[in-house]
């Protein structure tokens, strides 16, 4: 029986407070016992509660993801059901009907009627430091509770006369809130409403609280925190970047039989007070909890408020939106490992993964007993805790006063959460016991969708390190790490956009962060390269705009990280087939790449500036995006080591021709971008300037013998990557680039925006062999050297844990280099995207490797895609792919496969080893004559076989 299943709206499963009256539809077609399926019509119906429908009628299409129904345009804040049914192939016949439902939220400014009210408080105190300069010497010897201030508490009485049919609260903050209704909170969602562009742009939560609400009178509670809008955040650890003052807004939608209706806003009737149990919570220094005061029921009506204060109702600006995508939740809890006693006698829990989020403990003790926890990501090299993360307000201290309940007492943090894997705790009364410590990861709550397996363990870990980290770093917006910074830095996510897509469903959450990204736009059209970027970072772009050599200082536009705003849609578009996210930021990369095309225009690198230059020459130059600092290969090991070793090396060595590679890699991404979106003049336009750039490049960058500036292994890859190679150049910049590996012993050389495309350069152009030596390199720098230090996450640097065991203080939480992922899917797993969404898909493992075997599945947007094989030691080769239905695959077999036994969905048997398949299960069987290559070192002790 074909079915339809997985009905999403917008990319989510039934979502409430959607965020666009153009609501696209996607579904899975379950094929059943069925092979070769692909859909020919479809047919869908909108309808609300109030009855009216919308009816597409059957529309011949193969159309099945992110369709769009045109004429319809959804009401504000409706409920709407809807169903789908298709044809298949020559079937006459229909599938079933298949029904779900969304609902909008809020979607016009005038369904506001609130008031933003501010509860009595102290403004948040300037913190942390102001500059970079001030960074390195600033000491914060005050503790926390002396300058951070308790948390606002607010509550509004209100009456329900009869019991409601449907009840939405619609509610937002300046800072972060927890929202109640009679004693139980409106949801599970933490932190919202996430990081926000606050200044600009504001999300506010949509909540389903028809079950809080009572007959008679009801109490909605609020508690408010400093988050990202006044608390200290970034690597200043700076306060206040949007404001210095909490403040909330919420409307309170209820619904009676009978069509009546009824508003509560957020006003002056609220009351507030700052006696609770809260003594202050901030995102990075920590939550101090006073349970000896703690309010039980402080959200219920029987609750005595007559202490409480009038709030103050005034005016706030900005426009108002629904929140896009999933919200951050408590995802996951990780049990703590065991309690080590540390040589310097201290106890320090240890949950044997490095996480983002916080720790849930239980206690029994005295009354006023004070139980201190610090986080940290490693012990040092004797064993002891060590503090890696470092800068003003990092304190990452959570600290519990304990009511003295003779039944024991449970406490989680509410309003920060830490990046770490040990805990420190001191004054922690009695024997602590793990059972008695859960981490709870919190994250934004992205659906997993890809998996991945090897006969390999070390690779297995590497993979479950890059999804950890990936897990920790994708909180409410992409950042680099989930403590230092926590900044959304473009070029991390830029590098790791693939992997990031390949193994969870980032539409929505990326789609949100890129608005952000276009608020922060500046009107020159440069990207930041932190989005948001608090308005409290601007003096930093006045002034004169640091130098080339000190591009660590710079705000906005650099190199790999500004193009985010093209290459990440691109890779959405890829992956989801979504082609509105094109569209919606087409006119901000439009900009963005104009401002780089002015900018190469504009100069000639430092180095140039004295020299006389031919026509040709300068005209040579104004195709090159050179002249502008940047950071380079950024954090290439061998620019972190030598006399003068600085992380500042990077862009020196790098700059110019990774500015001008990257120039080139955009140009031909909107060259593919405006076809994609009709825009033939656009594309011709950047095709020909991506022409331009090429040639420019190979003449002025690429000498006769294959030698590119900068003695780094980076630029070699990148212009091989991005095709900036002119064909007679080729074999002497592949012999160069071999040289510097093997002058490096066999060890990558490349930074963030090289080393994504590191093992392709080397497999496209001839040499698989170095590419899985370098992959399964253990020394340092190496991602297996990570694996074997016990990595549970991606390092930021290579060595953070030097190779005579040193620990440092980089963060051990940072995904970037964990880029390496979506070559392990493709090459490994086999499973390869041909044209956008997956409905055309190749399956090419690499079977003749180091490897005996692998598993992978993606769920594509069109239903799972999976590829199994192993390896026997004769040489005999068994394979399974699944193929999802409406879509096409193609297998493809080595050429030295011989006895090729196929079965299943396959169209046909293999010819020219390929084998062209529709939906089902395909089962390959071969055997290789010779194992072309050898296998080299087989690593790791642990192979298992697929399961
Ligand atoms: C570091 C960040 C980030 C990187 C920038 C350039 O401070 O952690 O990973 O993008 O610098």
């Amino acid at each position: 029986m074909i079915a339809l299943t997985n009905l999403r709206v917008e990319q989510m499963e039934r979502p409430i407070g959607l965020w666009t009256r153009h609501p696209r539809f996607s579904w899975w077609i379950d094929a059943g016992e069925e092979t070769g399926l692909i859909q020919t019509a479809y047919e869908l119906e909108i309808e609300h509660a109030g009855g009216a429908a919308w009816r597409t009628g059957r529309i011949e299409s193969r159309d099945s993801v992110l369709v769009a129904v045109e004429g319809f345009s959804a009401r504000s804040a409706t409920a709407y059901r809807w169903r789908v049914r298709c044809w298949m192939n020559a079937a006459t016949e229909p599938t079933a009907w298949a029904e779900s439902s969304f609902e909008t939220s809020l979607l016009d400014a005038e369904d506001w009627r609130a008031r933003w009210i501010e509860p009595r408080q102290l403004p948040v105190r300037p913190d942390g430091a102001a500059t970079f300069a001030e960074l390195f010497s600033l000491r914060i010897d005050t503790p926390p509770e002396e300058r951070l201030l308790p948390t606002p508490y607010l509550r509004q009485r209100f009456r329900v006369e009869e019991q409601p049919v449907r009840a939405r609260l619609y509610a937002t903050a300046h800072g972060i809130y927890h929202a109640e209704i009679n004693g139980a909170p409106v949801s599970d969602e933490i932190f919202a409403p996430g990081v926000e562009s606050y200044d600009i742009h504001l999300s506010f939560q949509t909540f389903d609280v028809t079950d809080r609400l009572a007959v008679g009178e009801n109490v909605l509670g609020v508690v408010l925190s400093d988050g990202w809008y006044a608390g200290r955040v970034g690597i200043l650890g700076s306060s206040r970047g949007y404001g210095e003052t909490l403040q909330a807004l919420w409307q309170l939608e209820v619904e009676y039989p009978g069509d009546r209706r009824e508003t509560i806003t957020s006003d002056g009737t609220v009351v507030s007070s700052t006696d609770g149990p809260i003594r202050y919570a901030d995102l990075a220094v920590g939550e101090l909890y006073d349970a000896r005061i703690a309010w039980d029921g402080w959200s219920t009506p029987d609750f005595d408020d007559t202490a409480w204060e009038p709030v103050a109702v005034v005016h706030a600006e900005q426009s108002l939106l629904p929140f896009v995508g999933e919200p951050v939740r408590r995802v996951v809890e990780v049990p703590a490992e065991r309690i080590v006693r540390t040589p310097a006698g201290e106890r320090v829990v240890d949950f044997g993964q490095v996480i983002a989020g916080r720790v849930r403990f239980r206690v029994r003790g005295e009354r006023g007993s004070v139980v201190r926890l610090e986080h940290s990501e490693v012990l040092d090299q004797h064993g002891d805790f060590f503090a890696n993360i470092v800068g003003p307000n990092k304190d990452q201290t959570d600290v519990y006063i304990l009511r003295g309940d003779p039944e024991g007492e449970t406490w989680e943090p509410a309003f920060t959460f830490h990046g770490f894997r040990y805990v420190r705790i001191q004054g922690f009364p009695g024997d602590a016991n793990p059972e008695d410590f859960t981490a709870v990861v919190t994250a934004s709550d992205l659906p997993v969708i890809g998996h991945l397996e090897t006969s390999d363990a070390r690779l297995n870990r590497l993979h479950e390190n890059v999804r950890w980290s990936q897990r920790a770093n994708f909180l409410s917006i992409p950042t680099d790490c989930p403590q230092r910074e926590r900044y959304g830095w473009t070029g991390d996510l830029q590098v790791f956009a693939e992997t990031a897509a390949t193994n969870m469903s980032v539409g929505p959450f990326l789609t949100r962060w890129l608005r952000i990204i276009r608020d922060d736009q500046l009107p020159d059209g440069q990207i930041m390269n932190i989005s948001p970027s608090p308005p409290q970072l601007d003096h930093l772009l006045d002034g004169p705009p640091p130098s080339y050599d000190d591009a660590i200082m710079l705000l906005a536009s650099s190199a790999g990280w500004g193009d985010v705003i093209a290459l990440a849609p691109l890779v959405l578009f890829e992956h989801f087939g979504d082609r509105r996210v094109l569209a919606e930021n087409y006119p901000a990369m439009v900009a963005w790449t104009q401002y780089q095309i002015e900018s190469a225009r504009s100069g000639v690198p430092p180095r140039l500036r004295e020299a006389s230059l031919t026509p040709a020459e300068r005209e040579r130059q104004r195709a090159l995006w050179n002249n502008q600092p940047n950071f380079g290969d950024w954090l290439a090991p061998s620019t972190l080591r030598g006399p003068d070793a600085s992380q500042m090396n990077a862009p020196r060595r790098t700059g110019e021709v990774i500015g001008s590679l990257y120039h080139g890699h955009l140009l031909d991404a909107m060259a593919r971008i405006a076809d994609i979106l009709d825009r033939p003049d656009d594309r011709d336009r950047y095709a020909a300037r991506a022409r331009a750039a090429r040639t420019a490049f190979a003449e002025e960058y690429i000498d006769a013998d294959g030698v590119i500036p900068g003695g780094l292994q980076g630029p070699y890859v990148v212009a091989l990557a991005f095709d900036f190679v002119p064909e007679r150049k080729k074999d002497a910049v592949v012999a160069r680039l071999i040289e510097l590996i093997h002058e490096a012993e066999d060890h990558l050389d490349t930074g963030f925006l090289s080393v994504a495309f590191l093992l392709d350069a080397l497999w496209e152009n001839g040499h698989r062999d170095l590419a899985y030596t370098l992959l399964l390199q253990d020394t340092a720098p190496s991602w297996l050297y990570q694996v074997d230090r016990g990595a549970t996450t991606m390092w930021e640097g290579w060595e953070a844990i030097t190779p005579d065991g040193t620990v440092t203080d980089l963060s051990f939480n940072h995904y970037a280099f964990g880029c390496v992922d979506d070559w392990l899917y493709r090459r490994l797993g086999g499973l390869q995207l041909e044209s956008p969404g997956y409905r055309e898909s190749r399956v090419a493992p690499d079977v003749e490797g180091p490897l005996t075997g692998a598993a992978a599945h993606i769920d594509t947007p069109y239903g799972r895609l999976a590829s199994r094989w192993s390896r026997r030691a004769d040489g005999h080769v068994e394979m399974e792919v699944v193929v999802p239905a409406n879509t096409t695959t193609t297998i493809e077999l080595p050429d030295g496969a011989r006895n090729i036994d196929v079965h299943g969905a396959a169209a046909g048997p293999a010819s020219g080893g390929r084998i062209r398949s529709g939906s089902g299960v395909v089962t390959v069987a071969y055997d290789l004559t010779t194992v072309t290559r050898d296998p080299g070192k087989e690593a790791g002790s642990a192979l298992t076989a697929p399961r």
